[in-house]
């Protein structure tokens, strides 16, 4: 990266740091709790996107999510995993970022967010904004600095 003064760093649109949609592990509207545990499970993953058919994002969902409604008065209720959809189930509130954006927002927004989805003007989801890659940029700026 060539030397940027901070507020040119701030201003850095956020186009080339995006985790491109076909990358990330997701779930869609209608599928049922159980594949959502198999899918968190299996990526390894503490929260991911809920989109539909045509890729726009709905919700988020991690795993408590999914543990908290089957969780019975002394056991837990593994069977009611297939009758529980991940739409009703989701936090519907999601932190977003619009692909126009720039870094700053991105990393006022990271504060409190492991991840950010990206959409476009139309809600198509485009991918996601990581905490890693923004702390990533952040040092590679800073070290500009002191090396
Ligand atoms: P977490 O799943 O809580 O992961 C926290 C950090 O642990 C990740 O930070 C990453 O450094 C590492 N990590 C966790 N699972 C990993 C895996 N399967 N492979 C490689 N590294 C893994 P970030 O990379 O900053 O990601 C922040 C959050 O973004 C993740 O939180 C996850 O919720 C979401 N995320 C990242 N990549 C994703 C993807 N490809 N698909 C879906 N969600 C993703």
């Amino acid at each position: 990266m060539m030397s940027l003064s901070s507020r040119e760093f701030l201003e850095m649109p956020i186009t080339d740091f995006i985790i491109s949609s076909e990358k990330v592990a997701h779930v869609q509207m209608g599928n049922n709790a159980e594949h959502a545990l198999l899918v968190l499970t299996k990526t390894g993953y503490s929260s991911i996107p809920v989109l539909d058919a045509k890729y726009r994002l709905h919700g988020m969902l991690s795993m408590r999510m999914i543990t908290e409604p089957i969780l019975g008065m002394d056991h837990i209720e593994y069977e009611r995993l297939t009758d529980i959809k991940v739409d009703e189930i989701m936090d519907k509130k999601v932190a977003t970022l619009n692909i126009g954006d720039n870094f700053q927002r991105a990393l006022d927004l990271v504060i409190n967010h492991a991840f950010l989805c990206v959409i476009d003007d139309e809600g198509t989801f485009m991918g996601i904004m990581t905490r890693r890659v923004i702390l990533k940029q952040l040092k590679k700026h800073i070290y500009q600095f002191n090396s």
